[in-house]
């Protein structure tokens, strides 16, 4: 059944535009060769077309699930023009000769999101078209696989270099890789990542993990409810800040915030000056510590309300106690724990990707003072603390504190200003509780003008630590000097979207 050809293979869900390509097609030399509802729609527009079945000797059958899917097809897309062998395989078994193929897939997306059942969506998950493209854009050196209707008019489409038909295989398989994607998330969504409902109650929401990796990424949940979206996020959140520390910490973590962080000698301490940050916002928190919780933590822990608490153990006894709240979520970090080295984003515009912004290294000697006042020993320390809280928190941020504790977190801001006024609100509210001693202030990114360091400094600040590289860092240093603060400057930004 050697048809004349070559032939271009067009199957088609989205038949727009498909005479313009068809047109340039016949034009060219090509017979074209088509699957039923691709063919009747060229016929109708004139075309002269030979079944795709003709071809296989075989009918579509089961409605369609099985229409190219066959040697004649996959042979024919596969040869390798250059091999005598590949080319006497072709002839010897009366294989299709196609040199172009043009395929869309079944929509699934769409389908989905039409709220079709169940039936309906799985029958549009295409099989045969997949493994076309696939194997036309493996074989692109032979094959100019065309998968998107928007390359049709390319002026140099049928007579393009080698580069071009390597972009469209690209395509090709970038287009099939998403196209699973789709599934999988459909698929594993539908099944086992529902969640109670998203940000908000009106939201419907999913945790799609990655199949690969363990549930919660090794965290153990104890006890408490089920975890919720922004239980997740917040926890991520939490955990990210604590994991930023060695000696005993303690993370209070609001709406992705910390809001109250401390570093102490013992983990109780670091809880209770954790706390001690911003006692309010901790209601309805999420906590997160470096150490196991012994269970007269436990006791002061329990003493507030927390969403979700983590630790890298509880005794039996904490446990005990901690259970007791049902609402509390308890999830155990696992020994060697880390976050992803990557981070991505979906948005609107395509999928961010970029390398989580590393531990700090704090290495005094990449240090610069530009101010004439140098900080102390103790200052440094203070600096080093805050300078690792300030980096979990939402830009534009700034965090006032004293020795590793913090008094005042400024979050999500849109001004530097407007930042440092909210972290002095959150010291002045600690007006009576706060150990007296000079306040210490880190930003995540450089101070544009000196108005935020005066306003500082109407607080009490006496130490600033801040990447520096504005090029207003002159003013801002000797506004520093005319207040008598101490200023480093880390060279390094840590912003925080
Ligand atoms: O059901 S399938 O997975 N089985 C197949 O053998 C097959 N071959 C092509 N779907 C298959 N296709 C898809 O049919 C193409 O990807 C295209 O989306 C659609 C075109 O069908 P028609 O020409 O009948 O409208």
């Amino acid at each position: 059944n050697n048809q004349a050809g070559p032939f271009a293979l067009l199957s088609v869900s989205d038949k727009s535009g498909l005479e313009s390509i068809a047109q340039r097609l016949v034009a060219a030399g090509y017979t074209l060769l088509s699957t039923g509802g691709s063919a009747k729609y060229l016929r109708a527009q004139g075309f002269e077309v030979v079944d795709v079945s003709s071809v296989t000797g075989f009918p579509e059958i089961m409605d369609g699930r099985v229409k190219t899917l066959h040697p004649a097809v996959h042979g024919g897309l596969l040869a390798k023009r250059k091999d005598p062998a590949h080319m006497d395989a072709l002839h010897e078994h009366g294989l299709a000769n196609i040199e172009v193929l043009v395929v869309n897939l079944y929509p699934f997306e769409s389908t989905v999101a039409s709220g079709a059942e169940h039936e309906e969506i799985v029958e549009n998950i295409d099989i045969g078209g997949p493994a076309m493209l696939r194997a036309a854009a493996k074989n692109y050196e032979n094959i100019l696989v065309v998968v998107d209707p928007n390359d049709y008019e390319r002026g140099d489409l049928l007579e393009g270099p080698l580069s071009l038909r390597k972009e469209l295989a690209a395509k090709a398989f970038h287009h099939t890789s998403r196209y699973d994607e789709a599934i999988w998330t459909y698929l594993v969504g539908r099944e086992d990542g529902a969640l109670r409902y998203g940000e908000n109650p009106h939201q419907k929401a999913w945790l799609v993990r990655e199949p690969s990796a363990p549930v919660l990424r090794g965290l153990k949940q104890l006890s408490g409810k089920e975890l919720s979206y922004n239980n997740l996020l917040d926890a991520e959140a939490a955990l990210a800040a604590v994991l930023e520390f060695d000696d005993p910490s303690a993370v209070v973590v609001k709406h992705t915030n910390p809001c109250g962080v401390a570093s102490q000698r013992e983990i109780e301490t670091a809880f209770e000056h954790g706390l001690a940050g911003d006692p309010v916002s901790a209601f309805g928190g999420i906590l997160a510590l470096n150490r196991k919780v012994e269970f007269s933590l436990a006791q002061k822990i329990s003493r507030t309300f927390w969403e979700v608490v983590l630790a890298p153990g509880f005794s039996e006894e904490a446990l005990d106690e901690l259970s007791k709240k049902k609402n509390v979520r308890l999830l155990e970090i696992p020994e060697g724990f880390s976050l992803p080295p990557l981070q991505s984003r979906i948005t609107a515009f395509g999928t961010l990707k970029q390398e989580a912004d590393p531990r700090i290294r704090w290495e005094i000697e990449g240090l610069e003072v530009p101010t004439k006042l140098k900080p102390d020993r103790e200052t440094l320390d203070a600096m080093e603390f805050l300078w690792r809280v300030v980096k979990h928190v939402k830009s534009n941020a700034i965090v006032v504190g004293a020795g590793t504790r913090t008094f005042g977190v400024g979050a999500g801001q849109m001004s530097r200003v407007d930042a440092v006024e909210a972290a002095l609100r959150g010291v002045a509210a600690k007006s009576e509780t706060r150990p007296s001693g000079a306040l210490v202030l880190a930003s995540d990114a450089f101070f544009p003008f000196a108005d935020g360091v005066e306003k500082a400094a109407e607080g009490g600040v006496r130490a600033i630590v801040q990447p520096g590289g504005s090029k207003r860092d002159a003013e801002v240093v000797e506004a520093c000097d005319a207040l008598g603060i101490t200023m480093v400057f880390t060279g390094t930004r840590h912003f925080k979207h």
